[in-house]
């Protein structure tokens, strides 16, 4: 098990220029998590999932790398990074780099030498194609809005832009391509990190005859030739047996589908270790029968050599705590009642920062202070087609990711203690924070440690597969097996108590392993669960 250390770890993911600055500029930085790694271990995680960290003219934060070995200046120096990493080494805590292989930064010099004539060595390592009647090739759809093919004037082709216009699609066809890419990797498996997230890795290969995309009656657009195609497994295989020519390194793939069906084709085998489950963590309801179904769905559906990952929040998503509470007096029990989920439920759990402590989503009033492409992107289409200002900073908030990107809160201070000058994105809720928590046994905080602890402690909980899944009346309950080790977990998606029959469970010999002294199983044929409320016992 030691090269599969992942099957047992509790990630964090860190979102880079929003954890800690260490330098003072406003902008999160190596120093500063460094100087966070205690802080982590008492969390009790095992692994920590870095956001892009390379050079970068930063359109979108990092997504956009001009140079793949480089470490940007905003979060300092190569010795920093290097520091960084034996400092988490030394507290037994695995690093692994997000890596975007898919595109490349339009200041990248293989984009400059690319794009400086037709005929250059690099032409055919993005994807050029001449204009269809004075128009782009096809309808292609950028995933932030707008086409995905930009005009270059001086060759008078257009390129491939998945994302953002400065986020250029590299040809994975081509083999150069391919071994640049390989070097990258070795260059940072080299420094010793643990492991990569690829980022869009399904994204690395288009449809080779472009045809349009269909469009929904809705007019909205049908991603299907831009991405999953023929051939990409191979690619994908290619380069996860290249990453395992050494041992014990973690891939984790952000496979941009919610379709269970479709993540399950990258994950297990020679392929990647696990992917991104989407198809639960996306959801934006918290509804206990959808969850439950793609619990199951996740059971069921993959096979053997197969896990799923668990999380709720990220740097693309709203946090879980503002999309399922909703600003009600209700977020933080069901801010509890996702924790327990995560930690108990069959799969990789990746917490995302600031969710330990219940940090809520930014909104803003003005487009300004907004620093998010997508956001922007969505005001400026949104004026363009000649919506009022209400309306449009109204999309920009809805699109925009930079709710969930706000600084770190660790104490009261002025800045929440992530900086001494105003950060590059404002707080989102000053008074929840680090140094209210910790030491608090009834906080969000502890009650994570708690979780993290007892997952830690039973392998039926990071190892062991269901005895039992169901749902019903709004309550999700499981049974982990491991080597005859039982654990039952029972949570309440009602916003009301409800009575649950331990009978059919429980015995003498149970123990309440959460909440601690609570319940007293032996003289309880129901347990009365609060709302919100879940237990887990040792049966
Ligand atoms: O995300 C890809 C992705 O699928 C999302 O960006 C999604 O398409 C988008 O948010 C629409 O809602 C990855 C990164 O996680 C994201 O931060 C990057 O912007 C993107 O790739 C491009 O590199
Ligand atoms: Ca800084």
């Amino acid at each position: 098990m030691e090269n599969q250390w992942w099957k047992k770890a509790v990630f964090y993911e860190i979102y880079v220029p929003s954890f800690c600055d260490g330098n003072g500029d406003g902008i999160g930085d190596f120093i500063g998590i460094t100087s966070k790694l205690d802080y982590l271990k008492e969390l009790g995680i095992d692994g920590i999932w870095l956001t892009p960290f390379y050079r970068s003219p930063k359109v979108d934060n990092g997504y956009d790398i001009s140079d793949y070995y480089a470490i940007d200046e905003d979060y300092g120096t190569m010795e920093d990074f290097e520091r960084f990493l034996l400092e988490a080494h030394k507290r037994d805590i695995k690093v692994i780099a997000d890596l975007v292989l898919n595109h490349t930064s339009s200041e990248h010099p293989w984009f400059q030498q690319s794009k400086s004539a037709k005929n250059s060595p690099k032409r055919d390592w993005y994807i050029w194609k001449d204009p269809v009647d004075s128009r782009p090739p096809n309808n292609w759809e950028s995933f932030f809005g707008g086409s995905a093919w930009e005009y270059d004037d001086k060759t008078g082709q257009y390129y491939y832009h998945a994302f953002a216009k400065s986020q250029v699609d590299l040809n994975w066809k081509n083999e150069e391509v391919k071994q640049a890419m390989f070097s990258v990797m070795e260059f940072w498996l080299q420094k010793g990190v643990d492991g990569f997230r690829l980022d869009v890795i399904n994204f690395l290969k288009t449809s080779d005859d472009f045809p349009d995309n269909p469009i929904d009656e809705k007019g909205k657009q049908n991603h299907v030739y831009d991405k999953d195609q023929e051939g990409i497994l191979k690619t994908i295989e290619q380069i996860c047996t290249n990453v395992r020519n050494k041992p014990g390194k973690f891939l984790v793939g952000e496979v941009g589908s919610e379709e269970l069906h479709i993540l399950k084709k990258y994950c297990g085998g020679s392929l990647l270790d696990v992917v991104f489950n989407f198809n639960l963590g996306s959801k934006k309801e918290l509804d206990s029968k959808q969850f439950f179904s793609e619990l199951k769905k996740m059971d069921e559906e993959y096979e053997n050599d197969q896990i799923p990952t668990l999380f709720f929040s990220s740097h693309d998503m709203p946090r879980h705590i503002s999309r399922f509470g909703k600003g009600t007096a209700d977020q933080e029990k069901i801010a509890k009642l996702i924790a327990v989920l995560l930690m108990t439920a069959k799969g990789v759990p990746f917490i995302y920062y600031g969710d330990e402590i219940g940090m809520i989503d930014l909104h803003f009033d003005n487009v300004k202070n907004m620093r998010d492409v997508q956001g922007l992107t969505a005001y400026e289409l949104a004026k363009e087609a000649g919506k009022g200002e209400e309306e449009a900073i109204r999309i920009a908030n809805e699109e925009g990711r930079d709710k969930s990107r706000s600084p770190m809160q660790w104490d009261d201070s002025i800045y929440a203690g992530f900086s001494d000058v105003k950060p590059w994105l404002p707080v989102s809720s000053p008074s929840v924070n680090v140094k209210r928590q910790k030491g608090d046994p009834k906080s969000l905080f502890s009650h994570y440690q708690n979780l993290i602890r007892l997952r830690k402690q039973f392998p039926a909980l990071y190892d062991g597969r269901y005895r039992l899944l169901e749902e019903k009346d709004r309550v999700i309950y499981y049974i982990r097996e491991k080597d005859g080790e039982q654990i039952l977990v029972v949570l309440n998606f009602n916003d009301k108590p409800i009575a649950f029959p331990m009978k059919d469970f429980a015995s003498k010999t149970s123990t309440v392993l959460y909440p601690e002294n609570k319940y007293e199983i032996e003289n309880e044929p129901t347990i009365n669960l609060k709302p919100y409320e879940s237990v887990v016992i040792r049966l």
